[in-house]
């Protein structure tokens, strides 16, 4: 297992000064933040990252995310050269060593919550997500923003995607994931690179857009579509974990750490239906039994990166929302020793 840091690059108020001293550090998460997407990343771009993650000690192994154009999961004809960029992409990473690509197939919005400053108990704040409150709001009204909302839509240019997607089912969604990742397999078996697929978040439809990675019957359907080992998995623990029926242990057994490239550790509290808050990383502290799944991955042979993922924001630590340094600090030392404790138990 090795431990990693998602790192947002220079403009990230957490220095990789700051990640390097987090114990057992052995790399960042990161990506070109400057290109738009579906287009081709600077070789500049890509080795100044890894420069400068390597004058810190550090590698860079795991990009999250090179991010899939929408012409691209809504099949149109522009694909081809967009599939085309995306495959450049993967050589050009794969110049510098990365080694897993953490990307998603959510239909226009990425990971979406209702609040990013809910007030714990305990004075932090944290990410929380309430079905009642994202289905009161119309994406199509302008003043609508949402915490993981893609701000460089317009009004209109919302409404013309929104409306593209109006033909696209579930299936349809499958079809156009299965073309795409039959064209990158290949590409990644030159590279030896591993895609590794986020699961959408909330694992549930939104806005009536259709979401294809929710749960075991996804992965089992992905790797009917491709069994390609270069064709994994980003399991994350919060995203997986927020519907209950997401049994992540047996997802784990089921469908082999062969398939798992990348972890995303995290814990959330369930606090309602289709309702919850992201809670500090150990076990008690919310819904997920962290011990339990660390466990999986190990009894299994997990040999990928992982990564704390969202915090909570502590010590009065301002910044971007899930990603201050202190409570993801905690918990990367958190999952270190729990693994070191599974290592040594096993070997006695
Ligand atoms: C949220 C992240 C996601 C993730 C993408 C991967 O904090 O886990 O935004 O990076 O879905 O493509």
């Amino acid at each position: 297992m090795k431990m990693t840091f998602r790192w947002y690059g220079a403009s990230d108020p957490v220095t990789l000064e700051n990640i390097r001293q987090i114990p057992k550090m052995s790399g960042i998460v990161s990506a070109v933040y400057s290109v738009p997407v579906g287009e081709i990343w600077g070789e500049q771009d890509i080795s100044e990252v890894a420069n400068q993650a390597a004058r810190n000690g550090l590698l860079f192994e795991v990009v999250e995310s090179v991010p899939v154009h929408e012409d691209i999961k809504l099949g149109l004809p522009s694909r081809d050269i967009l599939i085309d960029n995306f495959c450049e992409n993967i050589r050009r990473l794969s110049a510098v060593g990365v080694k897993c690509i953490c990307y998603n197939f959510m239909p226009v919005f990425d990971w979406l919550r209702s609040d990013l400053k809910k007030k714990l108990p305990d004075g932090s704040n944290a990410l929380s997500y309430d079905d009642a409150t994202v289905l009161s709001l119309d994406p199509l009204k302008s003043e609508l923003s949402l915490p993981g909302w893609d701000e460089s839509y317009t009004k209109d240019g919302l409404t013309a995607l929104m409306e593209k997607y109006s033909s696209i089912t579930e299936e349809k969604l499958w079809e156009n994931f299965a073309y795409f990742i039959n064209k990158i397999v290949p590409v990644c078996e030159q590279c030896d690179v591993n895609m590794a697929i986020h699961p959408d978040d909330p694992p549930w439809g939104i806005f009536g857009l259709p979401r294809i990675i929710t749960g075991l019957e996804s992965y089992r359907k992905m790797l009917k579509i491709n069994d390609s080992t270069r064709n994994g998995i980003t399991l994350c623990f919060g995203s997986l974990g927020a519907d209950p029926q997401n049994d992540i242990e047996n997802i784990i057994k089921e469908i082999g750490c062969k398939y798992i490239h990348f972890v995303h550790a995290r814990n959330i509290k369930i606090t309602g239906e289709r309702c919850f808050e992201e809670s500090a990383h150990p076990s008690d502290c919310g819904s997920i039994d962290m011990y339990a799944l660390l466990k999986a991955l190990h009894a299994g042979g997990f040999d990928g990166f992982i990564r704390p993922d969202h915090g909570r924001m502590i010590w009065g630590e301002t910044g971007r929302a899930g990603y201050g340094l202190y409570d993801r600090a905690l918990g990367s030392v958190y999952l270190t020793g729990l693994w070191e404790a599974i290592v040594k138990g096993y070997e006695q």
